[in-house]
């Protein structure tokens, strides 16, 4: 990168906003897990939509490629810096605008983080439904490109079911919106909707346009104790006839173990006592207790109301950082239609070898299974290789919610097939022909 470059990026978002001292950068340049690393020669931390058209119009004058960021808790490297390219924070894009209770939705910049977004949203008496541990880091703009799913897509769908329009930035500098927010429009294809779990490599998202939920005040939660994960998986009808079911979430007996063990408090229920947890989250106007606990008739499983249900919901939301603690886990996403997810847990325990801990957890209505691997040192790639084959076999994908980054970008054609792939790979070089947005994430080099 030249100093001609740095220069004019220094004139575009000024000084304070192109970091280049190492010490500043490292935060930049490593994910939150420290799972990826890379370097960047310059962070650069555009504060309005015109700054990141003009950042990318002196990238792209410049030779240089652009690594979207927004919170840096992603989970596949797709936002972690490499080959020299810069790194575009977009974490001053913070703007929130008034909630329009006429339509249910408000429209947010990509850094404003989900947490932020959720507050806001509640004091209009709403809520924001895209919800998982990362909250009070992650931004938009990163739910966004990774189509972020989380804990309650049984009851609202993934970020995709959230996004009413995009405001984005193409690799020329040109800037398309579409932030009105209809939620009728027949007008060809909508480019919000490609743009949604593209991470970074189409365009870059600077704003959108997100629908709202009602907030419902009025909470139950339970931990259910299943025998196996047929049993747990067996649930699922009786689940969904909860017209209050907010979560079906799946803790295996380690997660829960290691969650407690980091935490320092004891299990709801002994890990040991049950082949698998179901942690059931049910959230409405009226008290839906007496809903959950029709459910839990016959079952064994423990209530858990307020502060116990707050327990539930930080023990779910640590299993990431107390594994993270224990070591730097072989990490994987995977999601099968749900009757066949006890054969891909088979195939999961059967790939890891002796010696190495297993920790699944994940998202049971939408057969995603969060596997972690530690300490499979060589058997590393051979695990890796047997999880997604296996995913893919069962009808499944690769990457339920956390993206392909640049950890599956070798996979993408083998999950897509040949006739997929090359479309998603001509869209790419049609939207951006010289390969400046996110090389190397989601489309192999
Ligand atoms: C979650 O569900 C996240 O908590 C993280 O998707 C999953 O750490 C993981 O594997
Ligand atoms: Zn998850």
């Amino acid at each position: 990168m030249t100093a001609a470059l740095v220069g004019a990026l220094r004139a575009i978002v000024g000084d304070a906003h192109v970091l280049t001292d190492a010490d500043v950068r490292a935060t930049y340049e490593t994910d939150w897990l420290q799972q990826w690393h890379g370097t960047t020669p310059a962070v650069v931390r555009p504060g309005s939509v015109e700054e990141v058209s003009a950042v990318l119009r002196a990238c792209a004058a410049g030779g240089v490629a652009v690594v979207p960021q927004g919170g840096n808790t992603g989970l596949v490297g797709g936002s972690v810096p490499r080959d020299g390219a810069v790194l575009l924070s977009m974490q001053r894009l913070a703007s929130l605008g008034e909630v329009d209770a006429l339509s249910g939705q408000v429209t947010a910049g990509a850094g404003v983080t989900i947490e932020v977004l959720q507050q806001h949203a509640r004091a209009a008496g709403l809520d924001f439904a895209v919800d998982w541990g990362a909250r009070a880091t992650a931004t938009v703009g990163g739910a966004v490109s990774t189509n972020a799913g989380g804990s309650r897509v049984v009851r609202f769908g993934t970020m995709r079911a959230q996004v009413m329009g995009l405001q984005a930035v193409l690799a020329d500098g040109s800037v398309i919106s579409q932030l009105s927010g209809l939620a009728k429009e027949t007008a060809g294809p909508h480019l919000p909707s490609l743009l949604v779990g593209s991470e970074g490599t189409l365009a870059v998202v600077t704003a959108a346009r997100l629908r709202l939920v009602p907030w419902y005040r009025e909470t139950a939660a339970a931990l259910v104790a299943c025998d196996s994960l047929i049993d747990a998986v067996s649930l699922l009808p009786r689940l969904r006839a909860l017209p209050s079911l907010d979560a079906a979430e799946l803790l295996m007996p380690e997660a829960l173990a290691v969650a407690c063990k980091y935490l320092e408090v004891r299990p709801p229920i002994d890990p040991a006592s049950a082949g698998a947890f179901v942690m059931v989250d049910c959230a409405a106007h009226r008290d839906p207790s007496d809903e959950l606990l029709g459910l839990l008739a016959g079952e064994q499983g423990v209530m858990a109301l307020g502060p116990q249900r707050d327990l539930l919901y930080k023990i779910r939301d640590h299993v990431t950082i107390a594994i993270g603690a224990l070591g730097v886990p072989l990490k994987l996403d995977v999601a099968v239609p749900v009757q066949h997810l006890d054969r891909l847990m088979r195939r999961i325990v059967a790939a890891v070898p002796g010696g190495a801990r297993l920790v699944v957890f994940g998202h049971l209505a939408e057969g995603n299974l969060h596997v972690n691997v530690l300490g499979a040192g060589q058997a590393a790639a051979g695990v890796r290789e047997a999880v997604l084959q296996g995913a893919i076999e069962l009808g499944g994908t690769i990457s339920a919610e956390h993206g392909i980054g640049v950890a599956k970008a070798d996979w993408l054609e083998r999950l897509k097939g040949p006739a997929a792939f090359a479309a998603l790979k001509g869209i790419k070089s049609a939207l951006d022909p010289t390969n400046l947005l996110n090389p190397g994430a989601l489309f192999p080099r």
